[in-house]
């Protein structure tokens, strides 16, 4: 059983509490795309259980980081893309809002370096 916090907007997605154009599910990972979203693509790829971070998810269940990138891979070949970007943002300095790890798959347009 997936660890899972009651108060967690992406626990809540993940339960089907709260409404998500879901675009991939896993045994471990579910793909929904963003809400806000900063390109012609933009998907986040959460695994069901609860960590904060991608570090903690790595910690407690490494293979789900590797299931993640795999599905993130899916997304975007589903979308017609094998090029796109993949970001896990790590702490509110890095731009992370949410905490309940996710990656961002990013694309359909040119992507410029560095981020802001
Ligand atoms: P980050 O800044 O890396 O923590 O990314 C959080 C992302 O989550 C951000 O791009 C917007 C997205 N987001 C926030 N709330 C919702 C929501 O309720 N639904 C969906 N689909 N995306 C959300």
């Amino acid at each position: 059983m997936a660890s899972t916090d009651p108060d967690c907007l992406f626990c809540r997605i993940v339960a089907g509490e709260i409404p998500a154009d879901v675009v991939a599910r896993t045994d471990t990972a579910v793909a929904f795309r963003d809400v806000s979203p900063q390109a012609p693509t933009h998907a986040l790829v959460v695994p069901l259980s609860h960590h904060a971070d991608v570090a903690s998810l790595a910690d407690a269940e490494p293979a789900t980081v590797a299931d993640l990138v795999r599905v993130a891979r899916d997304v975007a070949r589903t979308d017609g893309l094998d090029e796109y970007r993949l970001v896990f943002n790590t702490g509110a300095d890095a731009g992370q809002t949410v905490f309940h790890t996710h990656l961002h798959v990013l694309g359909g347009r040119t992507m410029t370096w560095p981020p802001g």
